[in-house]
């Protein structure tokens, strides 16, 4: 507890310097300027201008929760161009990092793609968790199951993603061929898109296709690391020509969503809320208790087995954790 009072603290200086730099960098006071975070690494980070041009920025040790999509402020010293000051987020997506660390991914985007395709098989429970801290976060999501070339020899994933399309979330399949890209184009439109899923499932390759002339396709920043092999290792910001950024992130096996209220669980899953006024008492955990909305639900057909067990294997999770 000492520690987080500790962390709000510096993080209230943080925000209040900022404040304070942006005021005397609009007056003319200061040389610094807004940007936003491209690439980041571990003292370094790349940081688009306003004005489109990238520069190679410096990072202070109390930067360094700084990830791609941060709009900082930034100044030229005479010891290197230095990120002086992390701008207020809009809206952020979390997850523990391997020490069970909570870390943002992404920051200021509007959308959570949440990628899938018939090879690797997808992981029904790892789309329901991004579903889940996607509302936890108050962003948007949309699911994209990509490599529709592929989907004669997969016929269940066409049926997995109708589910999704059924009980209400926005879903969308594409592949190799331009229309199919122009047709993903059109619904990002300008928005800031972060492209999360298993590692494998094409999220770059959607990308280099979104981007047909960037000489950035396959990561010209990370480029060389692995020839042949294009793996992201770090989130990285794209901007579209036609208004709006995407963000490509690194596939991940598993997402823990350990650090949230149990609680919270169940309203990320969109089919169960109509019925979470129904339960009998205000803290029912819909797994036990008599006269549970959710549990009527499932025992009526409104709400898939699947989904269902999903969420018990959401919040089990989190109270396996919590001891
Ligand atoms: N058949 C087919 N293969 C695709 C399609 N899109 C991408 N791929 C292939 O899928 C493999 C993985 O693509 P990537 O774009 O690297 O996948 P990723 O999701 O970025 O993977 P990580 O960076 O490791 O998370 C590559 O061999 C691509 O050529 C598609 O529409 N159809
Ligand atoms: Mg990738
Ligand atoms: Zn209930």
């Amino acid at each position: 507890m000492g520690n987080r009072r500790l962390t709000d603290q510096q993080r209230r200086r943080i925000e209040e310097n900022a404040v304070k730099r942006r005021e005397n960098a609009s007056a003319g006071f200061s040389d610094d300027k807004e940007g936003m975070i491209v690439a980041r690494y571990s003292k370094t980070a790349v940081v688009r201008a306003n004005d489109g041009e990238m520069h190679t920025c410096h990072l202070r040790p109390n930067l360094s929760h700084l990830v791609a999509g941060d709009h900082v402020l930034w100044s030229n010293e005479e010891t290197g161009a230095y990120v002086t000051s992390q701008l207020e987020r809009r809206s952020e997506l979390k997850r523990p990092d391997a020490r069970g660390q909570l870390k943002a991914v992404a920051a200021n985007v509007d959308l959570i793609a949440i990628v899938v395709a018939p090879e690797p098989e997808p992981y029904a429970n790892l789309i329901d968790r991004y579903l889940v801290a996607a509302h936890m976060a108050s962003i948007d999501t949309l699911i994209i199951l990509n490599k529709s070339d592929l989907l004669d020899k997969h016929p269940d994933c066409a049926a997995l993603l109708e589910n999704y399309r059924s009980i209400g979330y926005e879903v969308m399949t594409t592949g190799p061929t331009p229309s199919e890209t122009q047709a993903l184009s059109d619904l990002l439109g300008s928005r800031t898109s972060v492209f999360v899923g298993q590692s494998g499932v094409g999220k770059s390759s959607m990308i280099n296709r979104l981007l047909p002339d960037e000489e950035l396709r396959i990561g010209a920043l990370s480029e060389g690391v692995l020839k042949g092999r294009h793996t992201t290792t770090t989130a990285e910001v794209f901007e579209r020509p036609s208004g709006g950024f995407i963000i490509d992130s690194p596939g991940i096996r598993e997402f823990g969503l350990q650090h949230i209220d149990p609680a919270l669980v169940a309203p990320g899953f969109i089919e169960f809320r109509p019925f979470l006024d129904r339960c009998r008492f205000r803290d029912c955990s819909h797994l036990v208790e008599k006269d549970c909305g959710v549990l009527a639900a499932l025992e009526n057909n409104d709400i898939r087995t699947e989904r269902y067990e999903s969420f018990v294997n959401i919040v089990r999770d989190i109270d396996s954790h919590s001891y």
